[in-house]
């Protein structure tokens, strides 16, 4: 069983412009940002309870985010829930004929092992499974 939501991702053009109304409307503790190169995107985390929300900035026009923005603009992009067996469950869903966007885990911000649901598995959010570096 997943244990919680780990964070939910929102797609936006710029984190700068888009961080105020996290933080200060909002009132949402910021816990910096972080560039994952291997997903091409900067983020910035804000705390909400045992979950965080993540903004999400492409750095490059051949970023997916920048072709999420570009089909539908700034908004919800992923939901991600944490669990502590990434490899055994990809290996359950690829038994179970689950469309997998990640066959083996990647690595994503605070060097969290991830993998991704393609959102077609999943009536259309897309999902994404982290499980936190072991000295977390
Ligand atoms: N949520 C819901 N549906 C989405 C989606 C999203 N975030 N992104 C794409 N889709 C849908 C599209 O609307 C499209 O649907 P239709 O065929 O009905 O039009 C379909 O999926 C294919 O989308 P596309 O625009 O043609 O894009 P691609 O197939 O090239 O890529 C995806 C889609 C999901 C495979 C790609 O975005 C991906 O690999 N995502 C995982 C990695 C990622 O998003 N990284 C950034 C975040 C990293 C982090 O949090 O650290």
């Amino acid at each position: 069983m997943p244990k919680k939501i780990s964070h939910i991702g929102i797609a936006v053009g710029s984190i700068e412009e888009s961080t105020p109304f996290y933080r200060d409307v909002l009132g949402m503790e910021f816990e910096g940002t972080e560039v994952v190169s291997e997903q091409k995107v900067k983020v910035a985390f804000f705390v909400i309870g045992d979950s965080r929300i993540e903004l999400l900035e492409p750095t490059g026009p051949d970023s997916p985010v920048a072709k999420f923005l570009e089909k539908n603009g700034p908004g919800i992009h992923h939901i991600a829930y944490e669990v502590d067996d990434l490899q055994l469950r990809l290996k359950n869903l690829r038994e179970q004929g689950v469309r997998l966007v990640d066959e083996t885990p990647r690595t994503g911000a605070h060097q969290t092992r991830i993998a991704f649901l393609h959102p077609k598995a999943s009536g259309g959010v897309l999902t994404e499974l982290c499980q936190p570096a072991a000295d977390h």
